[in-house]
C-alpha cells in the first residue's frame, strides 16, 4: 500500500509511522505534516533511516499542496492524525480547531474523492460522544461533545460520514480513548507530571482530581488502528480503548511512586472550564478485528515515566514554549 499519514511528526502518528513500516516492510510512507508546535521531525527519527519513508512539510487544509502530495507519491490510502489536539488550548483559543479538525478533514475527503483513493481512515476520539457517569460508551451512541476539540472532532467525523453516505466514500473512523507513552507532548497529562516531578516542580490538579480517563498504551492503540486500517468494514466505526478507568489522582500518585518523588508536589488547582467528568469506551467491535491490548497499566506506565526520565533532551526544550508559560501563569505553578 502507498500510504499518506497526516499528522505524523505527532505523538500517535510517529508511532503508527513506525508501526506501519515494521509491518508493513514493502508499503510506502508518506508522512505530510505542517509542524505545528506539537509536531517534531525528531519522533521520525527512526523512520528517516528507512529507504520506504518520506516527509513532506504541509497543511491539510491546503487543498493544493495536498494534491500535490498524493500525485506525486501515487497514494492509494490516507490515515488523518493532523489535527490540534489539546483541550486547554481549545478553551483558550478555539479557532485553529475548527480549522484543522473539521475543514483539514474535508479538505483531505475531497483528494480521496478526487484521486479515487482506496482507503481514508480518520483518527477520531472518545470525547466525540461526552462524558459517561457509568459504564462504556458503544459506536452507535450519538456524539454530544462538550468542548471546542472535541466539538471540532465530531465535526470531523461527521464529514467523514457524510461524504460516505453522499459519495460513497471508502471510509473508517477509529474513536480511540486517552493515549500514553514516549514522545507525547509534555503539556497532556502523563508527560506534563512525570517531567514536572523530575524537575521538583508541582504537579497541577485540576479540581477534586476525580476526573476519570480510560487509558490505552500508545503501541496498543497503534496495534488497534492498523488492525482498523487492514481489516474493519467500509463505512464503520470502531472504538480503541485500554479498558483501564483511572481518576487523575491515582495517575498521579502512580507517577510519583514510580520516580520516588514526595506527594507534597501535587497542588490542586481551579478546575478546567466544562471538564468532563468521566470517559471509557465500549471495544467488543474493534476485539471481532482480532485486536486486543497487550500491555498491562501498570507496566506500560513504569515504561512511560522511565521514558521521560532517560529522555530530557527530548522534552527539555518543549517546556520553555510560549504556550508553557502561559500554563504557568494560569495554574501558578
Ligand atoms: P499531537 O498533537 O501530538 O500531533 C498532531 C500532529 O498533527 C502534529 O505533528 C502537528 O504538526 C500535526 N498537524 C496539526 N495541524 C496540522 C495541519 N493543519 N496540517 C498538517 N499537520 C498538522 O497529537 P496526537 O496526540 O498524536 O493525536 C493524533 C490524533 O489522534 C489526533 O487526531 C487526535 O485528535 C487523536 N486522538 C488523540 C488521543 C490522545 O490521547 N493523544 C486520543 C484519541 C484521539
Ligand atoms: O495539568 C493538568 N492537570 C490535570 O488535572 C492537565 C494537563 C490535565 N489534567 C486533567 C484533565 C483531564 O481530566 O487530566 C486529564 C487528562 O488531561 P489531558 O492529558 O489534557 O487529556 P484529555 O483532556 O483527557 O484529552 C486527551 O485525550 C483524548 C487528548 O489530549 C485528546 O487529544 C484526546 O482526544
Amino acid at each position: 500500500m502507498r500510504l499518506l499519514i497526516t499528522g505524523g511528526a505527532g505523538f500517535i502518528g510517529s508511532h503508527f509511522t513506525d508501526m506501519r513500516l515494521k509491518r508493513h516492510p514493502r508499503d510506502l510512507v508518506v508522512v505530510f505534516d505542517k509542524l505545528t508546535y506539537a509536531g517534531n521531525p525528531a519522533n521520525l527519527s527512526q523512520a528517516k533511516k528507512n529507504p520506504n519513508f518520506k516527509f513532506v512539510q504541509g497543511d491539510i487544509c491546503d487543498r493544493a499542496a495536498v494534491d500535490r502530495v498524493v500525485k506525486k507519491y501515487r497514494i492509494e490510502s490516507v490515515v488523518n492524525f493532523a489535527a490540534e489536539t489539546h483541550v486547554d488550548r481549545s478553551i483558550l483559543s478555539p479557532e485553529d480547531f475548527a480549522k484543522t479538525d473539521v475543514l483539514g478533514t474535508q479538505t483531505l475527503l475531497e483528494a480521496v474523492r478526487k484521486f479515487k483513493l482506496r482507503k481514508f481512515l480518520q483518527i477520531s476520539t472518545d470525547e466525540v460522544y461526552g462524558s459517561i457517569e457509568r459504564g462504556a460508551f458503544k459506536e452507535t451512541d450519538p456524539l454530544k461533545p462538550s468542548s471546542p476539540y472535541s466539538a471540532s472532532k465530531a465535526g470531523g467525523d461527521l464529514q467523514v460520514l457524510a461524504y460516505r453516505h453522499t459519495y460513497g466514500l471508502p471510509v473508517l473512523i477509529a474513536r480511540s480513548s486517552n493515549n500514553f507513552g514516549p514522545r507525547q507532548y509534555p503539556e497532556k497529562l502523563i508527560p506534563l507530571f512525570a517531567t514536572n516531578a523530575l524537575e521538583g516542580k508541582s504537579l497541577p490538579l485540576y479540581g477534586d482530581g476525580l476526573n476519570t480517563r480510560d487509558w490505552v498504551y500508545v503501541e496498543d492503540n497503534c496495534a488497534g488502528l492498523d488492525a482498523v486500517l487492514e481489516k474493519g468494514a467500509l463505512g464503520e466505526v470502531y472504538n480503541i480503548g485500554g479498558g483501564n478507568t483511572r481518576t487523575n489522582r491515582e495517575i498521579t500518585y502512580g507517577i510519583l511512586k514510580i520516580l520516588h518523588k514526595p506527594e507534597s508536589l501535587i497542588k490542586r488547582v481551579s478546575d478546567r472550564l466544562g471538564h468532563d467528568r468521566r470517559y471509557a469506551l465500549a471495544t467488543t467491535k474493534a476485539r471481532t478485528l482480532g485486536w486486543k491490548p497487550q500491555w498491562t497499566f501498570a507496566k506500560a506506565l513504569q515504561h512511560t515515566v522511565a521514558w521521560y526520565r532517560d529522555n530530557p533532551a527530548w522534552w527539555q526544550p518543549l517546556k520553555s514554549g510560549e504556550y508553557l508559560q502561559y500554563y504557568r501563569k494560569q495554574y501558578k505553578v
